[in-house]
């Protein structure tokens, strides 16, 4: 069914965003048998992790007069403010323990630099700063990407939109998605993946 020149982008499916973490997203460790299952029909599977070290400034303890969900001005613009998560190395980083993609071909880390977070794996939130992926897969030969993991409407909704931008044929499997939904974001994510061409499955 999938071809030589696509791959599984399997995207933050970490113990902070499943129930239970840090930033849980509702229903997060549902998706883990069916990225599993997913997989093992991919010839190539890259990973994601959100690695944060522990005074990122995403995180809404680095700024003493905010909450987590609220917003923040950054050098790069407004970013949404999170519970601490996904600290570099500790168990809330670490793959959920049911994951099992030995076939994953390369794990990409993202949000290391404390003053910049990352969404997207292929550039953090100032949008210009590369994570090295698209270059990685361009150079690989591949066509199409498929985003599943977690969250639908953050980490999977910027990825997906930068795979399409760099001029990757992207779909979406949103059954191996969940959202943490924020103000309508999962919605919001639904409208711009039809705005950008992106195969929502
Ligand atoms: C994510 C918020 C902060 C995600 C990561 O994986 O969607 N969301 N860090
Ligand atoms: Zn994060």
């Amino acid at each position: 069914m999938w071809k030589e020149t696509d791959v599984l982008l399997v995207i933050d499916v970490q113990n902070d965003f499943c129930p239970g973490g840090k930033l849980a997203v509702p229903g997060g460790e549902e998706v883990v048998p069916l990225i599993n299952r997913l997989a093992r029909g991919f010839k190539h599977v890259v990973l994601t992790q959100d690695w944060h070290p522990a005074e990122h400034k995403s995180f809404a303890t680095a700024h003493p007069a905010k909450n987590p969900f609220e917003t923040a001005m950054m050098h790069y613009g407004p970013q949404t403010l999170w519970p601490d998560h996904c600290i570099q190395d500790t168990h809330g980083a670490e793959f959920h323990k049911d994951l099992h993609i030995p076939n994953a071909e390369l794990i990409i880390r993202k949000g290391f630099r404390a003053e910049i977070d990352s969404y997207s794996a292929f550039f953090e939130n100032d949008r210009t700063t590369p994570t090295g992926l698209g270059g990685y897969l361009t150079e690989r030969g591949f066509r199409k990407v498929v985003c599943v993991g977690l969250a639908f409407d953050y980490c999977v909704r910027f990825s997906a939109e930068d795979a399409r931008k760099l001029g990757f044929d992207t779909e979406v499997i949103e059954a191996a998605c969940r959202s943490i939904d924020l103000d309508g974001s999962a919605d919001a994510a639904r409208r711009s993946f039809a705005e950008h061409g992106i195969v929502l499955a």
